[in-house]
């Protein structure tokens, strides 16, 4: 038995301060477009994919920023990327701000079915950054700042033809994140992500650093939990700011089987077998075999390291 699926991962280059989102949304609309001409069942949008990367601009009012973010989904800007995925029969995942009725700001992203209806939501659990500005960093990165910690846990759907999840960025550079998922079943996480090219806070970091603990990141995820990852960039240069692209889909067995080659809008398109994730929950990672539990405590009871002093060196 196979159970085929044609994935895409359209990567966003750089969205000005000053691009509306209705330019931006019809850029998305045709990388959905190309996506669908290639036989695409789902299309994977980036982190924060209606607007620039707003976090690196602060604000003293933090009521400001709400310009950035979405009081409803789908609305007037979004809903010609919805109209014409349910016609093109393809389904979604997109990144934005999301300011709920009740005045809360979340770094989130939904999924879409190929009816247009959405089917699941996933809010932002790792925000990097800090919340206060701070003159030492070479640029801000305001995320605690302008969101609340995700509020839904790290939810796997059963759509579209496998187990499906979602996560943002920073989220994959905690394990943890996978893991909750391959405890889920996942076959398929989809990714996106906003990486500035330098570190603020370390000139030494060069770019080709940063890209390895990216593919790193994403590789581990997919090979440790046996599932296919899906990561789609927001790149090249914002207002002066350049992020880095690599989009790419990596197989259950952590291997990339294709990445973008530019910084612009690009499409990438591979055919996957969702059953290609079986072997290894069936054998490496059977989880329900192999994982030993009982001395997993710390992992949930502890948040910051505890370094041994020394003196119960038995
Ligand atoms: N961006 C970055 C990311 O996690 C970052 C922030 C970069 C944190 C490099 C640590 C190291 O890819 C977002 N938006 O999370």
């Amino acid at each position: 038995m196979t159970r085929p699926l044609i994935l895409a991962v359209a990567q966003s280059g750089a969205v000005q301060l000053s691009d509306s989102r209705q330019a931006n949304v019809a850029r998305l609309c045709k990388m959905l477009d190309e996506a669908a001409d290639n036989g695409a069942d789902i299309v994977v949008f980036t982190e924060i994919a209606l607007t620039t990367f707003f976090p690196r601009h602060y604000a003293e009012d933090r009521a400001e920023m709400d310009e950035w973010f979405e009081r409803e989904m789908p609305n007037a800007a979004t809903k010609p990327l919805f109209d014409m995925a349910k016609r093109r029969g393809v389904g979604f995942c997109l990144g934005y701000g999301e300011l709920t009725p009740e005045g809360q700001h979340f770094n989130t992203s939904i999924l879409v079915d190929k009816s247009g209806n959405i089917v699941g939501k996933y809010r932002k659990i790792h925000l990097p950054g800090h919340d206060e500005f701070d003159p030492s960093r070479k640029f801000q990165h305001l995320e605690k700042r302008y969101f609340l910690p995700g509020n839904l846990g790290f939810p796997v759907w059963n759509t579209m033809g496998g187990n499906m999840g979602m996560c943002i960025c920073n989220d994959r550079r905690w394990p943890e994140t996978f893991r909750l998922m391959g405890l889920q079943g996942v076959e398929l996480v989809m990714i996106g992500y906003n990486t500035p090219s330098e570190n603020s806070q370390d000139a030494s970091e060069t770019l080709e650093q940063r890209k390895f603990h990216n593919r790193l990141s994403l590789q581990a995820g997919a090979y440790q939990n046996s599932t296919f990852v899906a990561a789609s960039a927001k790149s090249g240069n914002e207002d002066g700011h350049h992020m880095f692209a690599e989009s790419c889909i990596i197989s259950p067995a952590g291997e990339i089987i294709a990445m973008t080659k530019g910084e612009d809008d690009e499409v990438i398109v591979a055919e996957i077998d969702l059953d290609d994730t079986k072997f290894g929950k069936s054998t490496v990672f059977d989880f329900a075999r192999h994982r030993r539990i009982e001395h997993y405590g710390p992992i949930t009871t502890q948040v910051g390291p505890r370094i041994p002093d020394g003196s119960d060196n038995t």
